[in-house]
């Protein structure tokens, strides 16, 4: 039976670096674009491998002065403490953040669906009533709650992505401090952002600000709307800044689901890459939406959907 055990250790790890080799070749590279089978959006493909998530306190004070602060505290950048080493597989994100166009789908195919609390997304700023004005249509949806977000999710047959998914898709693998780099964020090139503290009156098209691009292509993950995820906003493990257990439970125990990238109303602190924030599942308001992540089955054909950019936006290749 030893011999057995040891012949098979012997044979796993003769065969185990080649498996992995060999299904690195097969993924796409970085940014690679699909559009999405089911729901039709845009997606980036994020090759798997790990990357730094989160930050440190000399990199967290960095960022404070370069934004007009004095103190990394003043905008609870110790939520993101410490910076560490995350692994995982390859992915496709959204390029967009998910439009009105998009969610519209998703409610055309749910007769009488109720976000169910009296904040329903058909009651944002931009589309009045069940009427979905045309030239709204690529503006992000906002107002939705985590759930009505999960539901849209699944019906696309995706999920919203992890906190290590959004980041790494946000900051590829350089720890850079925004999608773009460590530049300070420019209103006018990076994104729909208020570097003062007043907030902008408004969300924008998704991917107006192409050079806010993330190292894979996805856009607007600083500003616009906020991000939903798909898990609770907790305590990174040995995060030197963490209150005592009994006080961690009772803030931080399931209560807010984490959300990244800012808003137009959140301002000039929440656009950092690691920034984490939080409501609760059933919270939501006007400056909340969220885009999507999937996991392609295996032997999908990555070639096959392809997209490339056309005059009316992302084409499937034919
Ligand atoms: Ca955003």
């Amino acid at each position: 039976m030893t011999t057995m055990r040891l012949l098979a250790t012997c044979f796993l790890l003769a065969v185990l670096p080649f498996s992995s080799a060999r299904a690195d070749e097969k993924q796409p590279p970085g940014g690679f674009t699909i559009i999405h089978p089911r729901d039709r959006s845009p997606m980036v493909w994020v090759p798997g491998g790990s990357f730094l998530m989160g930050i440190n306190a000399d990199t967290a004070q960095k960022q404070a002065e370069q934004i007009g602060y004095s103190d990394y505290h003043q905008f609870a950048a110790e939520e993101s403490f410490p910076e560490h080493r995350v692994f995982v597989e390859g992915f496709y994100m959204d390029k967009f953040e998910v439009t009105i166009e998009r969610w519209k789908k998703f409610i055309d195919a749910h007769p009488g669906w109720s976000q169910g609390d009296g904040t329903a997304a058909t009651s944002t700023p931009t589309w009045v009533g069940t009427e979905l004005k045309t030239e709204h249509a690529q503006l992000p949806i906002a107002q939705v709650t985590w759930r009505s977000a999960q539901q849209y999710a699944n019906w696309a047959g995706k999920q919203l992505p992890t906190e290590a998914m959004w980041e790494k898709a946000a900051r590829g693998t350089d720890a850079r401090w925004y999608p773009w780099g460590n530049d300070k964020p420019d209103p006018q090139k990076h994104g729909v952002l208020s570097m003062t503290d007043s907030p902008l009156p408004g969300v924008r098209p998704v991917g107006s600000y192409p050079a806010g691009a993330s190292p894979y292509g996805c856009l607007d993950m600083a500003g616009n709307v906020y991000e939903w995820t798909s898990e609770w906003k907790e305590p990174y493990p040995n995060n030197p800044e963490a209150p005592d257990s009994a006080t961690l439970l009772k803030e931080w125990g399931h209560r807010f689901v984490a959300l990244r990238g800012g808003s137009f109303y959140h301002t000039r602190h929440s656009y950092r890459v690691s920034k984490r924030f939080g409501f609760e599942e059933n919270e939501t308001y006007f400056h909340v939406g969220f885009r999507t992540a999937w996991y392609p089955p295996a032997g999908f054909e990555h070639a096959k959907h392809a997209a490339l950019p056309g005059p009316k936006g992302f084409q499937e290749q034919k």
